[in-house]
């Protein structure tokens, strides 16, 4: 703790990639944990855009249910902790893979959203895409001004990342002197080869999370428990 502490105070360009694993303590659950979301479905069933064109009634009870429980959901001390940190530092850059909009409910000013925004909807015809923060959703499916049908506006397995997105992530974790790799499995690529890409331009790593993942052999430093708590303490 007090070496990551030290990495940190002394880094002056810092990137961090968070998955679920953050927003567990404001009781979003996240997705492989024992209670994790894929239990009850299987990514293939729901996460897929074949899975949509199939039913797509399916895959939006399954959203507007997350949109329900996410709603009720607050920034936890670990949101606020990087916003605290992105105050502090001169360059730095927030990657996540989340979907809830947590980090932007927390203050976080630059977020790079990776898997896309659970709050906006696109258009399959006319390509709108607009925020809705309505929970329930009135229909399901929801549709476009134009009649079109509308899905989430979230990154499917199988879709590409949205592209300026990609090349900016990873901008950032190759310039990086730090990388906080924050509640995630790290088994979703291309998000989890950030990793790598920081190793590879010789920046400190620092995992936080409250079990071992694939990448913790290869981390600088890794943080066993949760978020919410360490991450105050860190940037304190
Ligand atoms: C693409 C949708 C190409 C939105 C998601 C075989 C091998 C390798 C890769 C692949 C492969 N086959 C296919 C692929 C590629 C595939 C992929 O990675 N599959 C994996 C599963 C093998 N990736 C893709 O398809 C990506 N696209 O590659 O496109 C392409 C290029 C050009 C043109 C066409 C195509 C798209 C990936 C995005 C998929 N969308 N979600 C939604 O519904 O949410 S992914 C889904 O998993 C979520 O978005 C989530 O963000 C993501 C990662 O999960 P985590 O965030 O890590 O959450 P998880 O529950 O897994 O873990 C939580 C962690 O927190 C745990 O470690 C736990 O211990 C920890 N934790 C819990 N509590 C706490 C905590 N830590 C700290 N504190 C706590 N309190
Ligand atoms: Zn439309």
């Amino acid at each position: 703790m007090q070496q990551a502490r030290e990495w940190i105070k002394n880094a002056s360009k810092i990137a961090v990639l968070t998955g679920a694993g953050i927003s567990a303590e404001s009781g979003v659950p996240t997705f492989r944990g024992d209670q994790g979301l894929w239990k009850q479905y299987k990514p293939e069933e729901l996460a897929t855009p074949e899975a949509f064109l199939r039913d797509p009634r399916l895959v939006w009870e399954w959203y507007d249910w997350r949109r329900h429980s996410i709603a009720k959901a607050l920034p936890n001390p670990g949101h606020k902790a990087l916003v605290e940190l992105e105050c502090q530092k001169r360059y730095f850059t927030l990657i996540t893979q989340n979907v809830d909009g947590l980090h932007d409910r927390a203050g976080s000013g630059r977020i790079l959203k990776l898997h896309g925004d659970i709050w906006r909807l696109r258009c399959l015809d006319c390509r709108a895409d607009w925020p809705d923060r309505r929970v329930p959703l009135p229909k399901l499916p929801p549709h476009c001004r134009c009649g079109g049908m509308a899905r989430p506006g979230v990154v499917w397995f199988g879709e590409p990342l949205p592209d300026g997105m990609w090349m900016e992530a990873e901008h950032a974790a190759a310039a990086a002197e730090v990388l906080l790799v924050i509640g995630t499995s790290a088994v979703v690529y291309p998000a989890a080869s950030l990793v790598t890409l920081a190793r590879a331009a010789k920046a400190r790593i620092i995992e936080i999370n409250i079990e071992e993942t694939p990448i913790s052999g290869e981390v600088d430093c890794s943080l066993r428990g949760p978020s919410g708590e360490i991450l105050p303490k860190l940037v304190a």
